[in-house]
């Protein structure tokens, strides 16, 4: 069993609720447990600007896959929910990265971990420290402190415990 943390984003067709049944859904996976739920957060989009706010979560799963099964699975997931891949950091009904694997650190086609921007986004950083108030990156950086740089403008609670809806 290895520790992973996923990233949920969301912007567009109801994404409050995308994200609740993305948490089902990854929950639902035969090979995956979940073990810890963030809060539901709002934040404004970083990126191509004029698209709607974004919620934001993350979740801890403790899982059997391996990275690029996770991948996989978590890509199905997004697919499932009308993922449609067209402007780069562009809107979508479903994002979900993967954040830490473990203490690996893969550098892949298909997949880097840690996630390469994780360390300036808030919305990242904010819904990981609420599963995980002590965590800290392979290369040994708190992600308490990571936050403390990059700051907390422009995201806000909008529900503390899941299920968030
Ligand atoms: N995801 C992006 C691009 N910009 N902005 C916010 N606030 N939240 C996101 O999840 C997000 C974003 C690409 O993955
Ligand atoms: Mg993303
Ligand atoms: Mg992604």
């Amino acid at each position: 069993m290895t520790t992973v943390y996923i990233a949920l984003g969301s912007n567009l067709e109801n994404p409050g609720l995308q994200l609740q049944r993305a948490v089902d859904d990854i929950d639902s996976l035969p090979e995956v447990e979940l073990s810890g739920c963030s809060k539901l957060y709002i934040s404004e989009p970083v990126g191509p600007e004029g698209q709607p706010d974004y919620c934001n979560a993350a979740v801890r799963i403790e899982t059997t896959l391996e990275p690029l099964a996770l991948l996989d699975a978590m890509q199905a997931i997004e697919n499932d929910h009308g993922r449609v891949r067209t402007v780069h950091w562009g809107p979508r009904t479903l994002d979900l990265d993967i954040i830490l694997y473990g203490d690996d650190i893969i550098e892949s086609k298909r997949l880097t971990v840690p996630h390469y921007q994780m360390h300036v986004r808030n919305f990242v950083l904010c819904p990981l420290l609420d599963i995980a108030p002590d965590l800290t990156l392979p290369d040994g950086r708190k992600a308490a402190a990571l936050l403390a740089e990059v700051g907390t403008a422009g995201i806000e609670v909008v529900a503390t415990k899941y299920p968030w809806l």
